[in-house]
């Protein structure tokens, strides 16, 4: 037999299985900086359980942990190319490239976990959800990412004064940028697997985080002082690559949402415990935790919404946020 006659029987012989099973089975790519086991990458699998059982192994997730597919920055792009095909990651790296992004990151805006739940959870969570459209992702889901507080090597923080100077560990947003700027220290910005070794070698003095992720990086062993100053409530968002999203039926669209959706629930019970739990971890390890009065640090955020909140749309959205109850 020809080489192309080979050919021609081997493609004849996937269309024929294809025909058997209805359609190609696929299995997504998502990607995660968190190892195995931390919350967001169980909740992603989660959906993933979900999504398979629906559609009869069709529709399948395989969750690459531990960046192994990049740093959050890096996978943006992929993302909107469709080389990867979810994305499990924090509002603030999108904030230089989608506006609305920056809503939910602004510091100090929630007035608690929950009310950040019911703001996300309701209309002004789904406007947001829509922008990403606008870049080459359909916008999932937001999963909760605690209070991110600020933590460093050298002293305890109780008022703005005590970070003047301090070179603190950002997220590549020029909103944290600001924010960090704004209380007097030197904001620099750093991928998140780099933090360990920043802090280790003194490049820099501190970072921010919430409990889990201060807790799985083991940055408490090199940063041990934690003040909780609970500025940004930013949460995490999932995202698909509108390439990929647009290759499935209305009815697959409908799925991929739903089961989305559904593994909020699942993020928000695996997340309330490791919470505690890390909590708990880096006491035990040596953390030096303190509380601090907010106003202060409340007060020295000004610049920062004079910054972001510009039009007189977005100042609307934050009088909405702020006035619910
Ligand atoms: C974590 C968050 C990550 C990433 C990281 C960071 O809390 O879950 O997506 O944003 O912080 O600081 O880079």
């Amino acid at each position: 037999m020809s080489d192309r006659r080979m050919l021609k029987g081997a493609a004849l012989a996937a269309l024929l299985a294809l025909g058997a099973t209805g359609a190609q089975a696929q299995t997504l790519r998502s990607t995660d900086i968190h190892p195995d086991g931390y919350p967001t990458v169980e909740a992603v699998k989660h959906m993933g359980k979900l999504l398979e059982e629906r559609s009869k192994g069709k529709i399948k997730i395989n969750v690459f942990h531990s960046a192994q597919l990049g740093q959050e920055k890096d996978t943006i792009e992929q993302t909107r190319f469709g080389v990867i095909d979810m994305n499990r990651i924090n509002m603030a790296p999108f904030n230089n490239l989608i506006p609305a992004t920056n809503i939910p990151s602004l510091p100090f805006i929630f007035r608690s976990v929950a009310h950040m739940r019911k703001v996300m959870d309701g209309p002004i969570g789904d406007s947001i959800l829509a922008e990403f459209e606008k870049h080459g992702l359909v916008g999932l889901a937001f999963y909760d990412s605690g209070a991110r507080s600020f933590y460093n090597s050298k002293q305890p923080i109780n008022t703005p004064a005590d970070m003047k100077g301090m070179k603190i560990r950002v997220q590549q947003s020029d909103m944290f940028i600001s924010l960090v700027s704004a209380l007097g220290a030197n904001a620099t910005p750093m991928n998140f697997g780099e933090v360990y070794s920043g802090l280790q070698t003194k490049l820099i003095d501190g970072a921010e985080n919430n409990w889990p992720s201060y807790e799985s990086t083991k940055h408490f062993e090199v940063a041990k002082f934690y003040s909780q100053t609970e500025h940004s409530l930013s949460p995490e968002v999932l995202v698909m690559s509108k390439k990929t999203f647009d290759k499935f039926s209305a009815d697959e669209q409908k799925m991929i949402k739903a089961a989305a959706k559904e593994s909020v629930a699942k993020m928000r019970e695996l997340w309330d415990a490791r919470e505690k739990a890390s909590e708990a971890k880096v006491r035990a390890g040596g953390a030096q935790v303190n509380t601090v009065e907010k106003q202060p640090f409340i007060d020295a955020m000004k610049p920062v919404y004079e910054k972001f909140v510009k039009d007189q749309a977005m100042k609307d959205l934050v009088a909405k946020i702020q006035a619910e109850k």
